[in-house]
């Protein structure tokens, strides 16, 4: 009797026991799956040297103000951004090492950029085989997004872009014939070539001249003084910002009238186009994805908020850096993790509508930017719609 008393008091407390483990242990992984995550690391490959650094210097403003805000906004037990921020030098090797960074020592949740398409092409093979979530925000060549289901973009890419541009600028101009120069060592430059090559055959443009240039030329007289002689109605210039501006100032010098517009790609899209090309600039048209003019309520606040920030207004690539930060930061709080990034990846591929400065956003099916684009031209020192 005493003994199965006491057998039975230790039957009932080993299942009193086995409650209490069930209870604390199921709660334990309750805590453990519905903890919210509070911080997520970001890591932003941006060219703040090199070639491309007047892109990477702007794409760092828009970017750090859009994590103060969200910070900012967090509160205490919000999820915050832990940004990581490095130098990818706008060429292909360093791009490499920061990725290698990114993956293996800062372990981010997702990485930002690269700048160039040029240095993407090679660095998103990386991320893509370690099933890192990559969102490019400045990457425009074709071929990117390819790489795989975990590259994403929120730059419009060159092949929409550039056939808007064109048919908007053949009617605005009355466009015949153009010539065409492009430089040929570039993933980008190379990509805008291939997307004006057909826009202007399938607009019925005739080519007159082909010419090209190589990265870090700087005189750009013998191909123009070329172009200048076939009588375009037009320039097509796929080129980055450093070479486009230097290409506008020598077309000017050479005595191609401004009459003859000079129509560029993305790379244009740089304020370092109107300071470095100065009065050239004026007229000079380019695709876009974004315009400091447009009204939505949330891009105002953007540019009032960076204006206040930096004293000057924010380019396509600050917008495109903000957008990209908010879009990164809705898919990782849906997800609700900062550390696996398969739910990272359809998350950012489940964004519907977000509503950013470039828009309500939403990823295509091949994970590019669902945006419509704008056409500029450069008047006062500005980027402006072209047309208003
Ligand atoms: C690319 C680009 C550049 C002009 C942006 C920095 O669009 O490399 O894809």
């Amino acid at each position: 009797m005493h003994t199965l008393k006491r057998s039975s008091g230790t039957a009932a407390g080993i299942a009193v026991a086995l409650f209490l483990t069930l209870v604390f242990s199921s709660g334990r992984l309750c805590t453990q799956a519905f903890a919210a995550v509070t911080e997520a690391k970001i890591g932003f490959a941006f060219s703040m040297t090199g070639g491309a650094a007047a892109y990477g210097a702007t794409q760092k403003k828009g970017a750090d103000l859009a994590v103060e805000e969200i910070n900012a906004a967090a509160g205490p037990n919000g999820l915050k951004i832990v940004p990581v921020l490095e130098d990818d030098a706008s060429v292909p090797q360093q791009g490499i090492n920061v990725f290698n960074k990114f993956i293996n020592a800062d372990k981010v949740a997702l990485i930002i950029g690269p700048t160039l398409s040029n240095t993407a092409q090679v660095t998103d093979r990386i991320a893509q085989k370690d099933g890192m979530p990559v969102l490019a925000i400045s990457n425009t060549a074709p071929g990117i997004t390819e790489i795989g289901d975990f590259i994403f973009r929120d730059s419009l890419t060159e092949s929409v872009v550039i056939p808007y541009t064109i048919k908007v600028a053949k009617e605005k101009f009355g466009l015949k014939k153009v010539a065409v120069f492009y430089g040929n060592d570039d993933a980008f430059t190379m990509g805008g070539y291939v997307a004006f090559k057909k826009a202007l055959a399938d607009a019925g443009l005739e080519v007159v001249t082909e010419q090209t240039f190589a990265k870090g030329d700087r005189d750009f007289s013998p191909q123009l003084t070329q172009i200048k002689s076939k009588n375009p109605d037009a320039i097509i210039v796929s080129a980055l910002v450093e070479e486009a501006s230097g290409i506008v100032n020598q077309a000017r010098q050479l005595g191609i009238p401004a009459s003859v517009p000079i129509i560029g790609g993305n790379g244009f899209n740089s304020p370092a186009l109107l300071k470095n090309a100065a009065e050239s600039a004026e007229g000079v048209i380019m695709g876009a994805a974004w315009n400091a003019t447009s009204t939505l309520p949330l891009n105002k606040k953007f540019v009032e908020a960076f204006t206040a920030k930096y004293g000057n207004a924010p380019d396509q690539f600050a917008a495109q850096a903000y957008a990209g930060v908010h879009i990164a930061y809705a898919a990782i709080k849906k997800a609700g993790t900062a550390t696996d990034h398969k739910a990272i990846r359809d998350a950012l591929a489940q964004i519907k509508d977000l509503d950013t400065v470039l828009g309500a956003f939403s990823f295509t099916p091949g994970r590019d930017a669902g945006s419509t684009p704008v056409v500029q031209v450069v008047k006062g020192g500005k980027f402006t719609i072209l047309g208003e």
